[in-house]
């Protein structure tokens, strides 16, 4: 089906859409957050202000059921560009800054099929799912990387902030290398007597509180270790202005294409180190303020679309890759300082989590004179989804057994449909599953503080909860309701190894 014809038919299904038949295919920006959790952001309850992102709200649309895949980063990740769920393929867990790139080159994706539709496609910032296919050579050309699963450009922090080596890639290529100082990159222990966190405590800005204590960039001791790059190693406190100057030209590049833009943030990640306009600037520690950092990003988005002349234009999304966390490894008064913001909204657990605190994250879609203004969608939408839904919106095709998990919900998406999906797959260590009102939680360990860490047992047959009356998953209501809990688990059973 070709783009434009498949376009028209969803302007005929959709009354609500003004926009006319031939328009072509909107540009697509996806603001994807690093453990942003559902209470995070003001207009989600949020007590740090995000001005930016509440306004898109405001002139969008604003999920209240909406899921990541996962309740951490590299499986979510590897979900929403595959269509592919990560608990089916090995090796898809949290990555190493030096492992090797876990989706297949050439294999269809959701860069991949929205270039074949047409599309300039993009990643800036996070990525997280591994570069090359041996041993890598950071001084010399870095792949396969984004460009082998259909991204056209990419500017990235490789694995994660906390996690060496601590350099920008751009187009394979470490940024600001000087081949005099060499990088050498080693997992588990040191390349040669460089000082560590361990070593030399003295040299720490910010303190580990577990973990990360090994190679110190930037006044911070990390997971890993490295030498030499001293010209190209990243200043964590410009990281969110040189990725938003990135995504933004971009944008700016754009000319007759329609464009996708995957803006992968570092924030709010750790190490939490805002840059000095930010730094103090919510009363709620760095934790708050690289919230406010996130939307100053966001911000910087909107803008460079309307500069251009695209916001009317562009289907802009912004997401998270997971649930709300607050120590996760550095001493940086997350907890202390959190006062009556609410990271998770109220929902149960976080990051890591099997309860609905890991998956369910904010998720805010504006496309002025598509997508209603202020409106609101209780649907159950899961990024799974993303790559088919967005590849339809853009009249590319799935060949057959491409993104073999993920379903056209662009109505649910758009906030036209009210159920979304039947059933919904959360992953965090092991499995739980939502279908409509219920969650059903499988026997066994579920983290539900956000650090520091408490784990809650459940016994056979698992839990079950009623979100409807019960939205903070409080009252394990399994004994009242033996069928469904049967029900549940065979589907879950089924859903896992279908
Ligand atoms: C954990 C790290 C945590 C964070 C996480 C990945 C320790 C003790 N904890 O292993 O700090 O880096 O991995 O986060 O090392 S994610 O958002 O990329 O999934
Ligand atoms: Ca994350």
């Amino acid at each position: 089906m070709t783009r434009r014809f498949s376009f028209a038919l969803l302007l005929l299904a959709c009354p609500a859409m003004v926009l006319a038949a031939d328009d072509p295919p909107p540009n697509i920006v996806l603001i994807y957050a690093d453990d942003l959790g559902y209470g995070d952001v003001s207009c989600y309850g949020g007590r740090v202000a995000t001005p930016n992102i509440d306004r898109l709200a405001t002139q969008g649309l604003r999920h209240l059921d909406a899921h990541c895949s996962a309740a951490t980063c590299t499986p979510s990740r590897y979900t929403l560009l595959t269509g592919s769920y990560a608990f089916r393929q090995k090796g898809t867990g949290i990555q190493p800054g030096d492992a090797n790139l876990i989706i297949r080159p050439g294999s269809a994706t959701l860069p991949s099929l929205l270039r074949d539709a047409g599309y300039d496609t993009a990643v800036v910032g996070k990525w997280h799912l591994g570069l090359g296919d041996g041993p890598i050579d950071w001084n010399g050309r870095v792949a396969p990387g984004p460009e082998a699963v259909g991204f056209d450009y990419h500017f990235l922090v490789p694995a994660t902030g906390d996690r060496v080596p601590c350099v920008y890639v751009e187009e394979n290529r470490v940024v600001d290398l000087d081949p005099a100082d060499p990088i050498t990159v080693r997992y588990g222990r040191p390349v040669g007597d460089e000082p560590t966190g361990v070593s030399h405590p003295e040299r720490l800005k910010m303190k580990p509180s577990h973990g990360h204590a090994d190679a110190i960039v930037n006044g911070i001791s990390r997971i890993g270790f490295m030498t030499g790059g001293e010209s190209a190693r990243w200043i964590d406190e410009d990281m969110a202005d040189v990725l938003s100057a990135k995504a933004v030209g971009f944008i700016e590049r754009q000319r007759e294409a329609p464009f996708f833009l995957f803006f992968s943030t570092h924030d709010i990640h750790v190490p939490r180190v805002p840059h000095s306009r930010f730094a103090g600037s919510t009363g709620r520690g760095p934790r708050g303020d690289a919230i406010a950092q996130l939307d100053w990003c966001v911000g910087q988005v909107v803008e460079a679309l309307e500069r251009a002349g695209l916001a009317d234009s562009t289907l802009l999304i912004v997401s998270s890759d997971n649930g709300a966390v607050l120590d996760d490894g550095y001493v940086d008064q997350a907890n202390e300082l959190l006062g009556d913001h609410r990271p998770s909204g109220g929902l149960r657990g976080g990051k890591y989590s099997k309860f609905e605190g890991g998956t369910r994250v904010p998720t805010v879609v504006r496309w002025p004179g598509r997508v209603p203004p202020g409106s609101e969608s209780g649907a159950l939408v899961g990024q799974v989804d993303w790559a088919a839904s967005l590849v339809s919106l853009a009249g590319g095709e799935v060949p057959p057994g491409a993104l073999p998990d993920s379903r056209d919900q662009l109505p649910a998406l758009l906030g036209d449909e009210a159920v979304g999906r039947p059933h919904l797959v959360e992953q965090a260590g092991g499995l739980s599953l939502r279908q409509g009102r219920w969650k059903f939680v499988p026997p066994g360990q579920s983290r539900e503080r956000l650090g520091p860490w408490r784990s809650h047992k459940f016994d056979p047959p698992g839990a079950l909860f009623d979100l409807q009356t019960d939205p903070g998953e409080q009252h394990n209501v399994a004994a009242d309701h033996p069928d469904r809990v049967e029900q549940m688990r065979a589907l879950l059973k089924r859903l896992r190894s279908t």
